[in-house]
């Protein structure tokens, strides 16, 4: 099937219908157009299956119920998250009217598309989420960071599994967290088998929405089922062997906390590429970076060899990390 091009007048006269009927939300000229569909009303979209939706009611006699709907025609894609505004239909079957602005959103690269898949919106906090295994490879806690901090959506590194480490494995993973807490970011460590570190985690995540990434099989469905009591969300086991997850999660989905605050689970990825990031997004991601930044001899400096170079300064005298420094290097020249 071919889709079908708007031009650039469709596009704005959409949008614009689409804005109209959200200033209109709730107001009485909703019963008189002749269609079978419902009152206008405020919604959530809990989880996204391409073009169908679960919407939650956040008004009316309804609120808090969860219902089915449909995508009307030439609308942009939804993520989990995102506010709309919907009418009930027959058989509780609604559709979505339109989309109510966002305040952030998340996207993740796909190597099959040209443009980052988005994945969640009106996020306020990113949870990468980290594990003794299945192991993080080199830089990818980096990677999560710099995506976060070029949508400027606050992260916090959650070490989970926290009861498989030994003394000598937690040792070396304490360094590595603490590195992250010196340049400012929070670190925490929990385990859902010891239920340690839940009670403070639940703490962080009340009252904003926040987001579980990390690679699969790391536990960030686990997590969010050890924090709702009662929710049973599909957990599996790793491979045998790999000791690799078996991409359990495969849409992102909203829950909310009972002491408040909303969570989107969201599926493991295998690699987090930021091949649509440009070079100042990827320098300034590095957040200790920023003092040094602009200060190098050229202006055009790659902070690998030239003299004069701020960076390499900042390094020599312990203020960047040597692993951070490679870090950076290793994703600007895209290697590993
Ligand atoms: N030992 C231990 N195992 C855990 C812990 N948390 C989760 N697991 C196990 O890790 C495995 C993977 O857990 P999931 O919650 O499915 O992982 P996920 O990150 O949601 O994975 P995807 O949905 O595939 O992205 C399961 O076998 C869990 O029982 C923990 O704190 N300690
Ligand atoms: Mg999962
Ligand atoms: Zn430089």
């Amino acid at each position: 099937m071919t889709k079908r091009r708007l031009t650039h007048q469709q596009t704005t006269r959409i949008r614009h219908s689409q804005q109209e009927r959200a200033t209109r939300v709730g107001s009485s000229d909703n019963e008189s157009r002749g269609d079978d569909l419902g009152v206008e009303q405020q919604g959530l979209i809990i989880a996204h299956f391409g073009r169908r939706v679960d919407v939650e009611a956040l008004e009316g006699d309804h609120a808090g119920t969860l219902f089915r709907c449909h995508l009307r025609t030439n609308m942009e894609t939804l993520v989990t998250g995102d506010r709309v505004v919907w009418r009930p239909g027959k058989e509780d079957v609604g559709v979505v009217v339109a989309s109510l602005p966002r305040h952030s959103l998340l996207a993740r690269p796909d190597s099959h598309l040209h443009q980052p898949k988005p994945v969640a919106a009106n996020v306020d906090r990113i949870v990468i989420v980290i594990a003794p295994e299945p192991q993080a490879y080199a830089n990818l806690i980096d990677r999560y960071l710099v995506a976060a901090e070029a949508v400027e959506i606050a992260p916090l590194i959650l070490l989970n599994k926290y009861d498989l480490l030994d003394a000598n494995a937690f040792a070396e993973l304490d360094q590595l967290l603490e590195q992250y807490r010196a340049i400012g970011y929070p670190v925490l460590r929990a385990s859902t088998k010891s239920e340690r570190g839940l009670d403070e985690l639940n703490a962080q995540l009340r009252d904003s929405t926040s987001v579980f990434v990390g690679q699969s099989g790391v536990g960030k469905s686990s997590l969010i089922n050890a924090l709702i009591p009662g929710l049973d969300i599909r957990v599996g086991e790793l491979s045998v062997g790999t000791a690799k997850g078996r991409h359990t999660t495969t849409t992102a989905r909203l829950f909310h906390l009972p002491s408040g605050g909303d969570l989107i689970d969201s599926p493991g990825i295998r690699e987090f590429g930021l091949d649509h990031l440009d070079r100042g997004q990827i320098e300034t991601g590095f957040i200790e970076f920023r003092d040094w930044l602009g200060r190098c001899k050229f202006r055009d400096c790659s902070h690998e060899h030239e003299p004069g170079c701020a960076l390499q300064q900042a390094l020599a005298d312990g203020h960047i990390s040597a692993a951070r420094f490679n870090s950076f290097i290793a994703i600007v020249n895209h290697t590993e």
